[in-house]
């Protein structure tokens, strides 16, 4: 009998517990006003110096399609080796980056529907760069840096790296599992791409994520 009320106990704690940890894994990150701007919200994680993650603009599905829109059609395909190669002509350009696009694989960057493409730009060239994240689930969160530090990456990038041309902070995941229902948080930077032609990297800076493919080229053309 007293073993019987003894496994019935365990079993609630076990299952109480687990709904618990489970509620916590699973919770819906909440939007934060933008005067939390740099505090780590609702995130149940402690701070990452350099890691610090913003709120972002919050724009709804119907933006976030015509963003992805945008970005699958600016820009030219080429081919540069075996892979393809995403050329932006021109001294004004606009780029358009999405962080784990719904269909496409984690820890990856999307535009042009190519995954991490080598992107090129010419020198001098005045860039507008956005990031959308499209990704879901708590720790999501994705953030861009272009620079010199070339893979392998290590757990964590140290921030800033060797000639670094830009730094998006870290963007918060979509609000709702659902894609279509969802809101999601923008970010976007400007910078002046260097005179001197060289190949540079952009990469998520968030830990783990650059070392588990989250990059790709940059190059500076002449
Ligand atoms: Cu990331």
């Amino acid at each position: 009998m007293i073993i019987k009320y003894f496994y019935r106990a365990a079993w609630v704690l076990f299952i109480g517990g687990g709904i618990a940890l489970g509620a916590n894994l699973f919770a819906a990150p909440q939007p934060l006003p933008r005067s939390s701007m740099g505090s780590m919200g609702g995130m149940k994680m402690g701070p990452i110096p350099g890691h610090l993650p913003s709120a972002g603009k919050l724009v709804n599905y119907h933006s976030a399609r015509r963003f992805v829109a945008a970005a699958n059609r600016e820009g030219t395909v080429a081919t540069h080796g075996k892979d393809p190669l995403l050329t932006f002509e021109g001294k004004a350009v606009r780029i358009n980056m999405i962080a784990v696009q719904p269909g496409f694989p984690d820890q990856t960057f999307e535009l042009h529907k190519l995954v991490d493409p080598a992107i090129a730009i010419q020198s001098g060239a005045k860039v507008t760069i956005s990031l959308l994240n499209m990704d879901y689930g708590p720790g999501m969160l994705h953030g861009l840096v272009i620079g010199k530090a070339r893979p392998p990456y290590h757990m964590v990038v140290v921030l800033p790296v060797k000639h670094q041309l830009v730094q998006m902070p870290l963007i918060l995941p979509r609000l709702k599992k659902s894609v279509t229902k969802s809101h999601y948080f923008l970010e976007r930077a400007r910078f002046t791409a260097p005179k001197r032609p060289g190949t540079y990297y952009y990469f998520c800076q968030m830990p783990m994520h650059a070392k588990s493919g989250m990059y790709g080229k940059f190059i500076i053309r002449k």
